[in-house]
């Protein structure tokens, strides 16, 4: 933070930098894992950051936590068991929770930190955690799944980027854990690394990748201003050959959509697989 703004310089998004006017610093600790910084900001709400790169604010945070989810939730025709790797501010569970028939949504955190300040400072996103199906675990997401097989029907990693404890969460073995995790018919969603205008060579690679262990594997993406050139992606991937993950198998009435959801929809799910050209080329 500099003269009242914080600014998120990385290497990761080479010359180019989100910045975001400061209201109040809420609070500031290093974790076991990371730096974590919870300021008040003047336009979006209070805002999480993790070793300097922003992870949600209140006022965007909907559009990922949304989509991430419901692009996998709804590619599977009846998940009861879902698992969340990462996630700790909760937003994912809330919107895994809007699906009724779950029986069980677990999830996997590497840091107490975040879940805690979470709880304290984003109400909005915590309240997932109250949900009665849920279950915690703090741990790393890597080590975790490799407990598990044949177990879950959703898998969603909702992981920081790939510079940090998340590095393990984007390389080959991890897809193929989580390959081995699910039941037959299982999705999975990813946080793909970011996005097509900066990571193109990654996601690529991430996808190619995805191909040799998934037989579906597609990639899709949400807009969203506090990420890195304001939109980031996601691995969709399916166990069954036959499944269109492109397409919702469930979907919701328009009156529930509105109530449950600001930006997904039936429409935007299918919409989110379709690439520009330079994109979409690279990815052939
Ligand atoms: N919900 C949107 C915010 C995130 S959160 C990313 C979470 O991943 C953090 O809570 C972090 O503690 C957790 N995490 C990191 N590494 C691991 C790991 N190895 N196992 C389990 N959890 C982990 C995503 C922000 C995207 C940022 C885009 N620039």
């Amino acid at each position: 933070i500099k003269d009242g703004w914080f600014r998120e310089i990385s290497h990761m998004w080479p010359g180019q930098a989100m910045t975001l006017k400061v209201d109040k610093v809420l609070h500031h600790e290093k974790s076991k894992y990371q730096d974590v910084l919870i300021f008040k900001s003047t336009d979006y709400g209070t805002v999480l950051v993790l070793d300097d790169v922003i992870q949600c604010t209140e006022r965007d945070e909907f559009s990922y936590q949304e989509m991430i989810t419901h692009l996998a939730m709804n590619s599977h025709p009846d998940p009861k068991k879902v698992l969340v790797i990462g996630g700790g501010d909760g937003g994912v569970l809330r919107e895994v929770v809007k699906h009724e028939g779950i029986e069980e949504a677990v999830l996997c955190d590497i840091d107490e930190a975040v879940i805690r300040l979470s709880k304290q400072y984003l109400p909005g996103m915590s309240e997932g955690y109250n949900h009665p199906k849920v279950k915690v675990h703090v741990g790393d997401g890597f080590k975790f799944l490799d407990d598990y097989k044949n177990t879950f029907d959703v898998i969603i990693t909702d992981s920081s980027d790939p510079d940090g404890p998340a590095e393990s969460l984007f390389q080959k073995p991890y897809f193929q854990l989580m390959h081995d995790a699910l039941r037959e018919g299982g999705v999975i969603t990813t946080q793909g690394s970011e996005n097509q205008w900066l990571h193109l060579e990654l996601i690529t690679k991430l996808k190619k990748d995805c191909k040799e262990i998934f037989p579906v594997a597609e990639y899709a993406y949400t807009t969203i201003p506090t990420y890195p050139s304001g939109q980031i992606g996601f691995m969709v991937c399916c166990k069954d050959a036959n499944r269109n993950v492109k397409v919702p198998v469930r979907s919701w009435t328009k009156e529930e959509e509105e109530k449950l959801c600001r930006y997904y929809n039936a429409e935007i799910h299918k919409a989110s697989f379709v690439l520009p050209t330079f994109a979409a080329k690279a990815l052939q």
